[in-house]
């Protein structure tokens, strides 16, 4: 049995963050180990707390899981702060965890922040040269890149910019773009392709960008190249969101079953 790893935080709610990368991962049949950054009391509306763990104990998690388990593929989602990022970082490379899918999380879906201001630097620096794929939507690559990303050339060259910071492949995605159709961009060093997919009309986006990097790290730990894994994780996501049970009475989850 194959397995992956993700490195994120927790949502009580169950439609973001660690509960729903253990739900993709099951669903593409791989066994999901997770290590906890940090704790939110939220549900479909918003955020009511959030606490961080201490930096050591989201090392010893990573330690422990791959010290024991054959991790073929690990995400990272939610990290809170720098000293978690570096934490993370390290442990990522004590352990030579790979491939890895950094998607860069900075705020829930209401709005409220999950990671520090001072730790987008950390991100950069320490995690970003390590990771097999970073996925950022628009705001996450206009805060990454300090500069406003408007049109699908816009588009193109934060893809490229980003892909200099040091991980292998960028995936910039377009749910947050104008447009019919909603465009990830996936930046290699051999170019950029489009991946294009029907805007789905809900308001039940909650754990989209959660669900999606970890159904590419669930097929990177099948062994599915790259190119063949965004592909396939784009469109489970997009039944996902066709399919959404309609829970809460926010921003609802979507149907990891898809
Ligand atoms: O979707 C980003 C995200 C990641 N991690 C946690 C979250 C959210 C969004 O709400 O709650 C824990």
């Amino acid at each position: 049995m194959q397995v992956a790893l993700t490195i994120a935080g927790s949502d009580s709610g169950g439609g973001a963050g660690v509960q729903a990368d253990l739900k993709t991962f099951f669903r593409f049949g791989v066994y999901g180990a997770s290590a906890l950054t940090l704790v939110t009391a939220q549900n479909t509306l918003g955020v009511r707390r959030l606490e961080l763990l201490p930096p050591e104990l989201v090392y010893a998690q990573i330690q422990s899981v791959a010290e024991d388990l054959p991790v073929h593929a690990a995400k990272t989602g939610a990290l809170g702060d720098a000293a978690i990022v570096e934490a993370v970082a390290e442990a990522v490379a004590r352990f030579r965890i790979a491939p890895l899918v950094v998607d860069p999380v900075m705020v829930a879906k209401g709005g409220d922040p999950l990671l520090a201001p001072g730790a987008v630097q950390a991100l950069k620096t320490r995690l970003f040269p390590l990771a097999t794929l970073i996925t950022p939507n628009r705001l996450e690559a206009e805060a990454l890149l300090q500069r406003p990303i408007r049109t699908l050339q816009e588009a193109e060259e934060a893809a490229r910019d980003l892909l200099d910071l040091g991980p292998r492949a960028v995936l910039l995605k377009g749910g947050h773009l104008e447009g019919e159709e909603a465009v990830d961009l996936l930046a290699t060093p051999e170019g950029v392709l489009a991946f294009r997919a029907p805007r789905v009309p809900t308001r039940h986006t909650h754990g989209t960008g959660c669900t999606l990097s970890a159904a590419i790290a669930a097929l990177l730990a099948l062994g599915k190249p790259l190119e063949g894994a965004v592909g396939e994780a784009k469109a489970y996501l997009t039944r996902a969101l066709e399919t959404a049970p309609g829970l809460g009475r926010g921003h609802g989850p979507l149907n990891h079953f898809a």
